[in-house]
């Protein structure tokens, strides 16, 4: 069997990114210990400079807990315009090396070098250029890993935090592999983690030599994956951008973590009022409606349902995303929801056949002509109006083409 060519996969994950470019549009911050929450009202630390996390400041940590490890931590409340603006603009370098990358999230990119990389002096001459141009464009700094495939080249830029560059060749990655623990795997939580220790495997080498039929019986089909991660496999290909949008989505952390239905429901009305609003304003229709959720502990999941016909209407959305929230259980309080809608075609013109639909069609119109003057918002439903407003932080799988396809449970 003729051997599988070997793919580079580059990965650029921006360092301590949130609190980077705070640090840059305000010199006074610079070289301090400062941390990004997303609002005055939300106190949990989205991010902590590199300063910060000498001490001891964490991602998720509240500001009582992080002020308590670092009294003189500066508190910085995010702007999301700042971050997507950049990390549109990242793009524009990655495209400079390869038409094949994917933005995974608000940082994080993988590019794949396979066929141009000899084009421009090597995989690390490319992740140097990438490094200087990031540096002297947008004053931050990223670490860039490179691997065999993105799990490797996530791990890569992992290990070589911050400001790193680290190439793990296929020679390489049975060493690497050999005593890292299983949780320093991209993809493997601490619940894994726990479970997996619970049955003496700690490290990515003990993993990968587990028995098939041991983990298959312990972790269902998810078994063989861990299997294939522990050896360093992944097949998943790089997922360029589509010319046409995937999807629109939008995700909002809440100012506080909900749990009674009542208060769920306002905030799923205003995403399905963002999302179908884009979509019209796009010309856009869709027949699947995912609803994302992230609990308090960062566990996200998104579950999806297919309406009767292609829709941009905000309370067919809306109606859908109810349903599907009926058939969850949620286990916990939830910090994150969002909303959807795929399976889209682009159709500007079309006219509903149905009268009903039409009288809707003219109420949407006339409301994204009073909202599109006078500002979002305005012009909304009475159950809208109940909920807490706050701008909240952006959420880390923020994507410019709207929220990126999380594991569907
Ligand atoms: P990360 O890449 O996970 O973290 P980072 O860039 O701050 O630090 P590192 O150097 O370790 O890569 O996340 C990117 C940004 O996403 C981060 O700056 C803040 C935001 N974020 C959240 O808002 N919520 C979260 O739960 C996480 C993990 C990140
Ligand atoms: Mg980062």
């Amino acid at each position: 069997m003729a051997a599988v060519a070997s793919r580079i996969i580059l990965c650029v994950d921006m360092d301590a990114f949130f609190a980077s470019v705070e640090q840059k549009t305000n010199p006074q911050l610079k070289g301090k210990p400062i941390g990004v929450i997303g609002s005055a009202k939300r106190t949990v630390i989205t991010t902590a400079s590199y300063e910060a996390r000498k001490y001891g400041v964490k991602t998720g940590m509240n500001i009582w807990e992080a002020k308590k490890v670092c009294p003189q931590l500066i508190l910085v409340i995010g702007n999301n315009e700042k971050y997507t603006h950049t990390c549109r603009e990242l793009s524009e370098i990655y495209s400079q090396f390869t038409p094949d990358f994917e933005i995974y999230s608000v940082d994080e990119a993988f590019l794949d070098l396979t066929t141009t990389h000899h084009l421009f002096g090597g995989p690390e001459s490319i992740g140097k250029s990438i490094k200087q141009t990031i540096q002297n464009i947008f004053g931050i700094n990223c670490t860039v890993g490179i691997g065999p495939n993105i799990l490797l080249a996530k791990l890569a830029s992992d290990l070589g935090k911050p400001d790193g560059l680290q190439w793990i060749k296929p020679e390489d990655v049975e060493s690497t592999l050999k005593d890292l623990p299983v949780n320093e795997l991209w993809g493997i939580g601490s619940k894994i983690a726990e479970k997996l220790a619970l049955l003496g495997i700690r490290t990515c080498g003990e993993l990968g030599r587990a028995p098939s039929g041991f983990l298959r019986n312990k972790f269902g089909i998810y078994g063989e994956a861990l299997k294939a991660m522990g050896m360093g496999i992944c097949n998943r290909p790089i997922q360029t951008e589509p010319e046409d949008a995937k999807s629109i989505g939008h995700s909002m952390t809440l100012p506080k973590d909900i749990w009674e239905r009542k208060e769920i429901e306002p905030y799923l009305l205003m995403l399905s009022e963002k999302v179908g609003r884009r979509a019209r304003r796009h010309g856009y229709m869709g027949r699947t409606v995912a609803l994302v959720i992230r609990y308090t502990d960062f566990e996200t999941f998104s579950k999806q349902g297919m309406v009767l016909d292609f829709t941009d209407d905000t309370h067919v959305i809306y109606e859908k995303v109810l349903k599907i929230l009926d058939g969850i259980k949620l286990k916990d309080k939830i910090r994150l929801l969002g909303v959807s809608l795929s399976t889209l075609i682009c159709d500007p013109n079309q006219i509903p056949l149905i009268e009903e639909e039409r009288k809707r069609n003219s109420l949407l119109q006339a409301m994204d002509y009073v909202n599109d003057k006078y500002g979002e918002f305005k012009l909304t439903w009475g159950s809208y109006i109940m909920q807490e407003k706050d701008a909240g932080v952006i959420s880390p799988s923020w994507k410019p083409s709207g929220v990126k396809s999380v594991q569907v449970k």
